[in-house]
């Protein structure tokens, strides 16, 4: 499947056609018109921070920054299957899954490399990013199980990579989710690389999504640039997430929810990360075939078709998103940056060590002054 276009095999589900056109004999999501719309809005909002974001660490006003853009729909339309107590467990590239909750200046700093990024997801139910590789998928399980044990109707949704799938977190999380029937939804965003390993060099099997059945539970594969499809494969899976059933009574603790892996097929348009040159590993023509399912283009047909979208609201929306990002870049560039913050977020109560680094940290600030301390100011 390397280098591929999306493949229709393995039965993947698919809502829009390439060209945005409702497919023969599919069923589109009965989702009221304002949120077939907001789905719209908040993708072209992903795509623009993200150019924002690669545009800034050009300029040296971000670090090294993931993008996203090929894999709005998998990441905006999963979100928007969760209920506001669902929680959110994430990578690090899926930005967009963020935004659906209201996605806050604040994130940016974390790309800045101020720790207050991360710390205000929680504000949102959404676990803070994950850098080393499939470590999320462990705690997203044990998230999910704490939920059932304590009996709130609460599902999970954790999002990773096709690289994920070869970590020993990821058999673990799915051997365990499977066994005590944890309310948890295991996203994989198979972008068709981890950095510059195509899918084929991953994993011998044939799907990535067949891997559940190792763990007794259920597949899908969706088409991950189909906003529609990905909402209907994900609302059911968070549907089962919560559900008693009694087809499937679990091993360990009698009939329960399931969980569910669910592998959304999608490519990565631009670099693994700003700092990664990928026409070192793949050809321009790749790019080229995959673009033809760009989320956005297909989304604003199926809008158009159904009378939601005409050109004075298509300008509308991008004159919105546009002054959004423009606010939230002038917000997180303003905010006081100082050093000082990066002991606070480590642990819940800090240890000795932290402490005494930040009064060292103290003393240098009293006896040279803040600007001394950082490089950029
Ligand atoms: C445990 C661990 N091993 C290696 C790395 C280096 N690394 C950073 S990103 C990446 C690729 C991950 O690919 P994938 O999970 O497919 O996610 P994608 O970047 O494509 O979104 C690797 C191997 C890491 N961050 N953590």
């Amino acid at each position: 499947m390397d280098g591929g276009s999306l493949p229709t095999e393995d039965g993947l589900v698919q809502i829009l056609d390439r060209e945005g056109v409702v497919r023969e004999g599919a069923s589109v999501p009965a989702l009221d018109e304002e949120e077939l719309v907001s789905i719209y809005e908040e993708m072209r909002f992903a795509r623009h921070l993200d150019e924002r974001a690669v545009t800034l660490h050009r300029q040296g006003r971000m670090g090294t920054y993931p993008p996203l853009a090929g894999q709005e729909a998998a990441q905006v339309a999963s979100t928007h299957a969760l209920g506001a107590d669902d929680w959110l467990c994430y990578q690090y590239r899926e930005h967009g899954a963020v935004v659906p909750r209201g996605l806050s200046y604040k994130y940016l700093l974390y790309w800045m490399g101020h720790e207050v990024g991360n710390a205000w997801l929680a504000e949102r139910n959404v676990f803070p990013l994950n850098i080393s590789i499939g470590s999320q998928l462990p705690h997203a399980t044990g998230l999910a199980w704490a939920a059932k044990l304590q009996g709130d109707d609460t599902a999970v949704v954790c999002h990773f990579g096709d690289g994920a799938t070869s970590e020993g977190d990821f058999h673990e999380a799915l051997n365990i989710a499977g066994v005590f029937d944890v309310p948890a939804v295991f996203f994989c965003n198979n972008n068709q690389y981890a950095i510059s390993v195509g899918r084929g060099r991953q994993t011998a099997s044939r799907t990535l999504a067949q891997k559940a059945k190792g763990y007794g539970f259920e597949d899908v594969r969706v088409d991950g640039m189909d906003p529609l499809a990905v909402y209907t494969v994900a609302n059911e899976a968070v549907e089962r997430a919560k559900a008693e059933d009694p087809d499937h009574p679990s091993p360990a603790v009698g009939n329960a929810p399931r969980p569910t892996l669910i592998e959304a097929v999608m490519y990565r348009f631009g670099a693994h990360t700003t700092v990664d040159d990928p026409s070192r590993y793949r050809d321009e023509s790749e790019i080229r075939r995959w673009r033809e399912y760009d989320p956005l283009p297909r989304m604003e047909r199926f809008l158009r078709d159904r009378g939601l979208l005409d050109d004075d609201r298509n300008d509308a929306i991008a004159q919105r998103v546009e002054d959004e990002v423009a606010d939230l870049v002038d917000k997180a560039e303003s905010y006081d940056r100082r050093p000082r913050a990066m002991f606070e977020h480590v642990y819940d109560e800090k240890t000795t060590r932290i402490s005494e680094q930040q009064s060292e940290l103290a003393q240098l600030r009293e006896k040279h002054g803040d600007d001394a301390l950082l490089r950029d100011e």
